[in-house]
């Protein structure tokens, strides 16, 4: 049976009690004589056990949360692994949740670090050569008066999921080792880009927006300076179904998920949302960053040198809302639960084995599938043997793709749409 190395290696019934010891501290049935409050304090926090809490409790264990280095909301292990500068939503924890994924579980991916505007302060400067005119800024309150669009969309990275090149199929791939949880799905408000894009007078020739981020510049690991975090849209896209958005979930959107306004770019990778967006070029000629030549296309044996063509619309995947190694009663029925999505369609069916993939059955599924989102399903699991077992799920989209057994390797680990083989232990 093969393991993710990275993947959080949870023996969870160790940490159910631990939870529910900690609980009895809170209400004071647990005594920890010689422990300092603090360091339960922090255990609370990792727990997820912080919300709840009386608030001058609530407030200490939020403030011993372990937190990566630039991101600003408090990350309770109970719900991310801290990846370097990011934090992925570890996709458990989703079970708890409704459709969309709360702030305080979605996922964070920064090439530096986030930064604090001041949304009184901050203008979008649109520019270029693809303009009829000077170009234009706009404050926040401009854009809140141009009509606003709500759109159900996922932010997704394109090397979630990265991880399992590697332990499934023995491969290595460049990048953050992300499980499958670099995904959450929210509810965008804002304008529409095509509205502002018209209004700052884009000429019918121009063919590439270019929008750039207000965090520090990215600088790699071998101290070459990249400038600001940036990729451009074809225009196309941009007067497609792309939104500057400054609500999520109908709160102004926090600073980690880019406030006050960022692009989101409905079923494309997340390197096309740009966060904290400051200006938007727009181009008679094709425009390059290092975000669509050195990185995301798809390089490798399979792939021209120059590596594929930019990666716009993500791929086809499914996860189990279930720690990875859970322990499983046997002879007990089991209510397995999870998500499914694609970029290219909505979600058309989604299949169960709990068998190694011998035989598959359909999951029941607790959204209406749209495009650009996830479906959350569920299926019942009754086990009789004890021992391992790989469970396994699989999506079929409305463009009739099936996620495949295994992906076509490329050096970066974008895109990786094979069915994953989720270890659990039947006990
Ligand atoms: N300005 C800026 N925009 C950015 C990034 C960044 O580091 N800086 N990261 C991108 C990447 S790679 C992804 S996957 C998404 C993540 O969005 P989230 O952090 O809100 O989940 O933001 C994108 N937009
Ligand atoms: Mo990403």
């Amino acid at each position: 049976m093969t393991t993710p190395t990275d993947a959080p290696d949870t023996a969870v019934d160790e940490a159910a009690y631990d939870r529910r010891r900690l609980r009895q501290w809170v209400t004071g049935r647990a005594r920890a004589d010689g422990v300092a409050r603090r360091d339960l304090l922090r255990l609370l926090a990792a727990a997820g056990l912080a919300t709840g809490l009386p608030a001058a409790l609530a407030a200490a264990a939020r403030a011993a949360t372990p937190a990566a280095p630039g991101i600003v909301k408090p990350l309770p292990e109970e719900w991310f692994t801290v990846r370097g500068t990011n934090a992925e939503t570890n996709f458990a924890s989703l079970a708890a949740t409704g459709h969309h994924t709360p702030v305080s579980h979605f996922f964070v991916r920064n090439h530096t670090s986030t930064p604090q505007l001041d949304a009184k302060k901050w203008e979008l400067s649109v520019w270029g050569s693809g303009l009829a005119g000077p170009g234009r800024t706009f404050t926040l309150a401009d854009l809140k008066r141009l009509p606003a669009v709500t759109r159900s969309s996922f932010i997704e990275c394109a090397g979630n999921g990265r991880s399992f090149y590697t332990s499934q199929q023995g491969q290595k791939a460049e990048g953050t080792a992300w499980t499958l949880g670099a995904i959450g799905s929210a509810r965008w408000r804002g304008a529409r880009l095509a509205d502002v894009l018209r209004l700052a007078g884009i000429r019918r020739d121009a063919v590439d927006v270019l929008p750039g981020g207000l965090d520090p510049d990215y600088v790699t690991a071998d101290g070459t300076n990249l400038g600001r975090v940036r990729r451009p849209l074809p225009v196309t896209k941009a007067l497609d179904d792309v939104i500057l958005a400054y609500e999520m979930n109908g709160e102004p959107l926090p600073p980690d998920h880019g406030a006050p306004v960022r692009v989101v770019a409905p079923s494309w990778i997340g390197i096309a949302s740009i966060k904290w967006v400051g200006d938007i070029e727009v181009s008679r000629e094709p425009l390059y960053s290092p975000w669509n030549t050195d990185f995301y296309r798809l390089f490798g044996d399979a792939y021209p040198a120059g590596g594929s063509a930019p990666l716009t619309r993500q791929t086809l995947k499914s996860a189990f809302e279930l720690p990875w190694n859970a322990r499983v009663t046997a002879d007990t029925g089991h209510h397995l639960t999870g998500r499914s999505w694609s970029g290219a369609g909505a979600i058309a069916r989604v299949e169960i084995s709990t068998d190694g993939g011998g035989t598959w059955h359909r999951a029941r599924l607790h959204d209406t599938p749209r495009r650009a989102d996830w479906v959350r399903w569920s299926t019942h699991w009754r086990p009789t043997a004890r021992g391992p077992v790989e469970l396994r799920a699989r999506a079929t989209d409305t463009t009739g793709r099936t996620q495949p057994e295994t992906t076509v390797h490329n050096t970066q680990g974008y895109l990786f749409d094979a069915v994953v083989r989720h270890a659990v232990t039947v006990v």
